[in-house]
């Protein structure tokens, strides 16, 4: 089999999205997601102008090679532009290797581990009352995992905790929207939070949170320990991971299960972090990471030292993205659990997908390969729109973590 032609897909429907479609002389073909939010046009260039080129005639059985040639072999290694660029055509050939073989992605990964995939929507308001309430129309909807945010008091809108809209993490900014944040108001109000859903929803549905890379190490030990009692499934991204040794510090000081990796772009990104077991939760993604090849390597390096899964999987990951993280979830022995944030109608129409939601539960379906696909006529009637997500300054001005 040999590769005939290589097509890179921006499109629109809502929100940009950047997508890989392979194409080889026995007619199969296959499709990778490409997406970096707020940055797509570098990840598009980077590939046709650099890695398009050097792939068309090889044969794209050879994935392991592909993916070396394209990591090692430019020499600049890493960064999330290259890491998505590459990651685009590695899950793109998965997607051809295993229609080759006729079998659904997880089969050839290694056949399923599991017969359901437990996900995670998100809950959020400005105020506890709302997000409780948000909170309970998720659980209507058979979410057994839900992740909850709050605005703070007195303070303009703060990070996922607008109005619920499909694309209301970067809705179509012509510049980057600023946003204020303040550290000790969030730390004081946050357990009223987590309080609250205990006391209306119980102990029958879990609970996890995003800080968003915001804290210190010590003020995320303050809120890990003040969480303790609501037993959260995990404190996501409770500071900026690039000071790794920092989540010694926060694992000295609670039990609360730790998440990151969602900006990780490599494996030795988040090596410290697991060999050490200073968190329980990796949550690197298919498009971010590299794609499925180093997804899988990371999953086994990752069950050594106890470590599960929890992919990324926000809205700005394309419906190509979530479909490859259900297959590598269906095997993964050390699956834990899958964001699922959801599609708008417009989305799911440009990328029609074999995976299905029921219950609080994704499967996978059992369409050959990842089971998702690109509408290229429907793609190209929505064009590329600049878009940017927010930036966060503290109260005086000093620009912080978004
Ligand atoms: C999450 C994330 C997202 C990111 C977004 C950035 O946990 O879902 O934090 O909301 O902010 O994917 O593009
Ligand atoms: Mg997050």
């Amino acid at each position: 089999m040999k590769i005939t032609d290589i097509r890179v897909i921006v499109t629109c429907p809502g929100r940009n999205f950047v997508s890989v479609k392979i194409v080889t002389d026995e007619g199969l073909h296959g499709v990778g997601d490409a997406t970096l939010n707020g940055r797509e046009l570098a990840v598009a260039t980077y590939l046709t102008e650099h890695v398009v080129p050097t792939l068309i005639g090889r044969d794209p059985h050879r994935i392991e090679d592909i993916w070396q040639y394209l990591y090692r072999g430019a020499y600049w290694r890493r960064g999330p532009v290259t890491m998505a660029a590459i990651a685009a055509i590695d899950t793109a050939l998965w997607d051809i290797k295993a229609k080759a073989a006729g079998m659904p992605l997880y089969q050839l990964l290694g056949g399923a581990s599991r017969d359901r995939l437990l996900v995670y929507s998100h809950a959020q308001g400005t105020t506890i009352e709302e997000a409780v309430e948000n909170f309970g129309r998720k659980h209507e909807l058979g979410y057994r995992a839900i992740r909850a945010q709050t605005g703070l008091p007195g303070m303009p809108h703060v990070y996922g905790t607008g109005p619920y809209s499909v694309t209301n993490d970067a809705d179509l900014d012509a510049m980057p929207r600023e946003e204020v944040w303040s550290t000790s108001k969030y730390l004081n109000y946050i357990p009223g939070l987590f309080e609250a859903l205990r006391r209306t929803y119980g102990w029958d549905v879990e609970l996890l949170h995003d800080s968003h890379h915001r804290l210190t190490p010590i003020e995320a030990a303050r809120l890990g320990k003040d969480l303790e009692p609501y037993r959260l499934f995990w404190l996501e991204d409770a500071v900026a991971a690039e000071h790794q040794e920092g989540f010694r510090l926060i694992r000295q000081h609670t039990t609360t299960p730790l998440a990151v990796g969602e900006v990780f772009n490599t494996i030795w990104d988040a090596r410290l972090l697991i060999s050490e077991q200073l968190i329980d939760y990796i949550r690197m993604t298919t498009v971010h990471a590299g794609g499925v090849t180093p997804m899988r390597k990371i999953a086994d390096f990752a069950a050594i030292y106890n470590v599960r899964t929890g992919a990324h999987g926000a809205m700005d990951m394309s419906p190509i993205c979530l479909g490859a993280n259900a297959h590598l979830g269906m095997w993964a022995p050390n699956y834990g659990i899958l964001e699922y944030a959801g599609y708008s109608e417009e989305m799911l129409e440009v990328f029609p997908h074999a995976w299905r939601f029921e219950k609080g539960d994704l499967y996978p379906g059992e369409a050959h390969g990842h089971g998702v696909d690109i509408n290229e006529e429907l793609a190209a009637k929505y064009p590329y729109k600049r878009a940017y997500l927010p930036v966060n300054r503290l109260e005086d001005g000093t620009l912080w973590h978004w």
